[in-house]
């Protein structure tokens, strides 16, 4: 692989966005190092976008609202790109790219990019090569920056980990069940937002709406914004421009508390990638690793407790420190 043509990426290029996502996503151990070298340089340019988080069970209507709000945000002048951090990726299609003719428009749009979940990954791994492609394609320019999720479990709170809002869409139908949506997701929305609020939807999309209004009053959120319930038709593009005024709403009370959000972000991703770093270094080395298993199975079958084993696995590291 050549060498990222950062000054082309810089302006905009979409072939060099492109290359150096690739670049992010190889997983060759010298393309790891340029790559890093990479980010490094995008930093400085980089930080200037909205990062909106989206969620929501599959059928929601995810694709269908991003096309419809993406192509509104391009309306304004924007440049939209589209990431997805998908936990079943292979066997999902690569969700994203799979379902390009919903985002059909978006997708030819000049203005917009749309990539999906790296396959072949673990959760955690999608998530860190999609950190990594937020700060890239920042630094080419673009200004939001949409990353979409399906709602079923522990991605959500990688997305919302890496993200300034987040949006979970739900369906129309008003109930004490939430959609099979967990009560732990909502906790983590900004935003929960009924979609297909149209034709004969339009009435129940309304019950949800205030089912939910009363619904958040029971969630325990955190931080500087009291979630918010708003109905849209992503199909119809309804009420698209009242989301949009609100999510404005939320940046200008979140004038601090957003770029804080981002620090604590940026210190939880190096301490993660400290404590992976430092286990798969120790890995390399077969002893250790035969004595890690073995200390691991221990643990499987009650034979001995965590702290323990934790303190087996680290003492040669701490024997190699002391010498
Ligand atoms: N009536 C109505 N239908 C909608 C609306 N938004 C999406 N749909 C329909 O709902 C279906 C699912 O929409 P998608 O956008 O594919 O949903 P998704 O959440 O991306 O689904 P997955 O990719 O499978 O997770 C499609 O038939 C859409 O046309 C809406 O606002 N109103
Ligand atoms: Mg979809």
């Amino acid at each position: 692989m050549q060498k990222i043509n950062t000054a082309a990426l810089f302006k905009g290029e979409r072939r060099a966005l492109a290359k150096a996502i690739t670049m992010v996503e190889s997983t060759k151990a010298e393309h790891r190092v340029l790559a890093t070298q990479l980010l490094n340089q995008c930093l400085p340019h980089s930080g200037h976008s909205l990062r909106i988080g989206i969620s929501g069970v599959p059928g929601v209507g995810k694709s269908t609202f991003i096309e419809t709000f993406g192509l509104f945000l391009i309306g304004l002048g924007k440049k939209v790109g589209v990431l997805a951090v998908d936990p079943s990726s292979p066997l999902h299609g690569g969700s994203i790219l799979g379902d390009k003719t919903r985002m059909e428009r978006l997708s030819r749009e000049e203005r917009a990019f749309i990539r999906p979940s790296p396959a072949g990954r673990s959760l955690g791994g999608v998530a860190n090569r999609t950190r990594e492609t937020i700060l890239v394609a920042e630094s080419a320019g673009f200004d939001i920056i949409l990353v979409e999720t399906v709602g079923v479990g522990q991605s959500e709170y990688e997305v919302q980990s890496m993200t300034d809002l987040f949006l979970v869409l739900m369906q129309p139908g008003a109930g004490d069940e939430l959609q099979g949506i967990k009560k732990g997701i909502l906790e983590l929305a900004d935003f929960i937002v009924v979609n297909k609020a149209d034709g004969e939807a339009a009435r129940l999309a309304k019950q949800s709406e205030i089912h939910y209004k009363n619904a958040i009053n029971f969630l325990n959120h955190q931080g500087f914004w009291k979630p918010e319930v708003l109905s849209i038709s992503s199909l119809e593009s309804k009420r698209i421009e009242n989301l949009w005024a609100r999510i404005q709403a939320y940046c200008d009370s979140g004038l601090e508390a957003i770029p804080a959000r981002r620090t604590h972000q940026a210190s939880m991703w190096f301490e993660r990638l400290l404590s992976e770093g430092v286990t798969d270094l120790l890995r390399t080395d077969s002893n250790w690793l035969r004595n890690y298993e073995s200390v691991k199975k221990a643990v499987s079958e009650g034979s001995i407790a965590a702290p323990q084993a934790a303190s087996d696995c680290i003492k040669p590291l701490k024997d190699a420190m002391n010498n």
